[in-house]
């Protein structure tokens, strides 16, 4: 049996109750890109959901800007060590994407403009956990923070959030993208330190 009391626990303050093991809170919002940052008119845009059956569903960024959209505020953790908490985002739900194909694949590599990959598991991808986000606090991404759109996976360690974001690859099996090639972890959580292999 547990006993609570009203003590330091309760006086503990909420953004230390929101910090996974090890990481410490940024005010900033640190640029981190493996390559130089591509430049992607919107207008040249699309996004492309691949299935294991190799059936293409593909929006361009005017059908995109069609589907519902959410206001997300999320904190963020990047396997560095810096998180930052409150940040607000909009973005189309990965649930409303996944809706329009059909599936049974356990696993996806995520594509971006300018060649990174990042693999995330489809349940990590569905629940109103994920979506393709087009703006932060307000305006539109910034390019270098992965404007005009990138994944958002706020509950694994940011490397999963691809910048540039173009389309997935739903998997039967699991494949290491980018960063897990060289020793990432395969699942990323920040509250189990899911860090590298
Ligand atoms: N396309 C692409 N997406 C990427 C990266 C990258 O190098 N290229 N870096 C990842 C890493 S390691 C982190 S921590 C976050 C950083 O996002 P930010 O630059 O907006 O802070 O983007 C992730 N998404
Ligand atoms: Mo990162």
């Amino acid at each position: 049996m547990a006993v609570f009391s009203r003590g330091f626990g309760a006086r503990r303050r909420e953004s230390d109750a929101r910090l996974p093991p090890g990481q410490y809170i940024t005010e900033d919002f640190p640029v981190l890109s493996a390559g130089p940052t591509p430049k992607i008119d919107t207008d040249k845009w699309s996004f492309a959901i691949r299935t294991e059956a190799d059936m293409v569903t593909t929006w361009t960024w005017d059908q995109f800007m069609a589907l519902p959209i959410e206001d997300v505020a999320t904190d963020i953790h990047c396997v560095t060590r810096w998180s930052k908490l409150g940040t607000s985002w909009r973005g189309v739900s990965l649930d409303t994407l996944l809706d329009h194909v059909e599936t049974d694949a356990d696993f996806t590599m995520v594509h971006s403009y300018g060649g990174y990959t990042t693999n995330v598991p489809m349940a990590d991808l569905r629940g109103g956990r994920a979506w393709v986000a087009f703006e932060f606090e307000g305006d539109p991404l910034d390019p270098e923070h992965g404007g005009p759109a990138r994944l958002l996976v706020p509950h694994l360690y940011f490397w999963k959030s691809a910048k540039w974001v173009r389309g997935l690859t739903l998997m039967a099996r699991d494949e290491p993208g980018f960063w897990e090639q060289n020793g990432y972890n395969m699942h990323g959580d920040p509250w189990t330190e899911e860090r590298y292999w």
